[in-house]
């Protein structure tokens, strides 16, 4: 009864082939209809076409990642109500096509954020990285967002002056790519001018505000994913703390509790993503997959080094800050428990979050973080692990 092995899988432009994911041992593919614009309805038709394409391929597909969020509904303007309803009828369809997993997020603008996608290690491999000093140094003196030195320490200012004052045009525009022209891992781009128009949206809204947002989102949302047998479940934030100056309301265990009990069911659950919630130390990860256990639909492991002046970097699945060890043992006794209970649904899917672009990958383009080779070492290594302690358990 060990976990369900899932992989991201983007799409026909993915470099990674069915058969490499074969190959890695993986059962499940996790993907997105990500041709379809963001608020629009996902037809049938398009569900079964991708459904065949990955079955015909020796491959299932359950849970997808992600169905996004219109920023009309997050800031609840414009066609937020028209849109809500074509989400409602995604549902619905996903539901028919046996697509019972919802994976989504509720971030402003921005999905997962780094300053460096190609940040080299010393053996030659390559992995994701957060330098706040960067970032701030984008904030301040390229974006120039308003008041947005009331954010940063004076030491933080005056470091990312320094930081600024040494950048040439190339980084500049490298390091603008990555924040906001190509959003790691969407299809989404923004110009300056578009990502300022879209901050100023967040003006008016704070941590409360969203949390609103979101809770009428779900208000409107969970009884249809009830009827259609869909277990809607929310990706934390990451970083997991505000960032621009924009709220961030899935970054805390409270965060979380807050969003589960606003409606109440089994089909408002959560993606727990050890990478996103690891990245703060006061976020204690075992703990908190235990008290959310019940309602955890979806799983992603990696884990991230972090040091104390807000940097954090991408490290192997088994190193870094996160005690996989301890998050995998409880995972296996709530999967245990589960069985008991006589759930269908004891084996949770997982899928190896982000790897490092290593070996015959580092010639090739893939989304930041989802090569092939590094994304199979992180599976080999946590089904290792997550098969030590079924063993020592007596559980498998
Ligand atoms: C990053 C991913 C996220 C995730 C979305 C879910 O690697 O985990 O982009 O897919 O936040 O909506």
């Amino acid at each position: 009864m060990s976990m369900i092995k899932t992989w991201r899988w983007y799409g026909e432009h993915d470099n990674v082939s069915f058969s490499d994911i074969k190959q890695a041992g993986v059962s499940d593919i996790v993907t997105s209809l990500s041709h379809v614009p963001y608020g629009e309805v996902w037809s049938k038709d398009d569900i079964q076409k991708r459904k065949k394409l990955i079955e015909n391929n020796g491959l299932k597909w359950f849970v997808t990642e992600s169905v996004p969020i219109h920023e009309d509904i997050k800031t609840q303007t414009g066609n937020y109500k028209q849109f809500i309803e074509n989400y409602k009828k995604s549902i619905e369809n996903l539901g028919a096509s046996g697509i019972k997993i919802v994976c989504y997020n509720f971030m402003p603008i921005m999905d997962w954020t780094r300053t460096n996608i190609n940040y080299k290690l010393e053996n030659g491999a390559s992995t994701l990285r957060f330098e706040l000093i960067a970032f701030a140094a984008f904030d301040l003196f390229i974006l120039r967002r308003e008041n947005a030195e009331k954010d940063y320490t004076k030491d933080q200012v005056s470091s990312a002056k320094n930081y600024f004052e040494k950048l040439n045009d190339d980084d500049i525009e490298s390091l603008t790519e990555v924040l906001i022209a190509n959003l790691p891992g969407t299809d989404e781009k923004y110009t300056m001018a578009e990502f300022k128009n879209a901050l100023d949206r967040y003006k008016h809204i704070d941590v409360k505000k969203l949390k609103e947002h979101l809770n009428y989102f779900l208000s409107e949302i969970i009884p249809v994913a009830e009827k259609a047998g869909v277990k809607m479940c929310i990706h934390p934030d990451d970083p997991p703390y505000p960032i621009l100056g924009l709220p961030r309301i899935v970054s805390t265990s409270e965060d979380v509790n807050d969003l589960l009990s606003s409606v109440e069911s089994p089909n408002n659950g959560l993606t727990f993503c050890t990478g996103s919630f690891g990245v703060r130390a006061d976020n204690d990860l075992p703990k908190m997959f235990n008290r959310f256990a019940d309602k955890v639909h979806f799983i992603h492991l990696r884990s991230t080094f972090r040091d104390t002046s807000g940097n954090f970097q991408e490290a192997t699945h088994l190193g870094g800050d996160v005690d996989m060890y301890a998050v995998i043992k409880n995972i296996v006794i709530e999967q245990n428990r589960r069985k008991q209970e006589g759930r269908e649904d004891h084996a949770i899917p997982m899928r190896p979050d982000h790897g490092f672009q290593m070996m015959g990958d580092l010639e090739k383009n893939f989304y930041p973080g989802y090569s092939c080779i590094g994304r199979m070492k992180g599976l080999a290594e946590l089904t290792g692990l997550e098969y030590g302690i079924e063993k020592s358990l007596n559980l498998n």
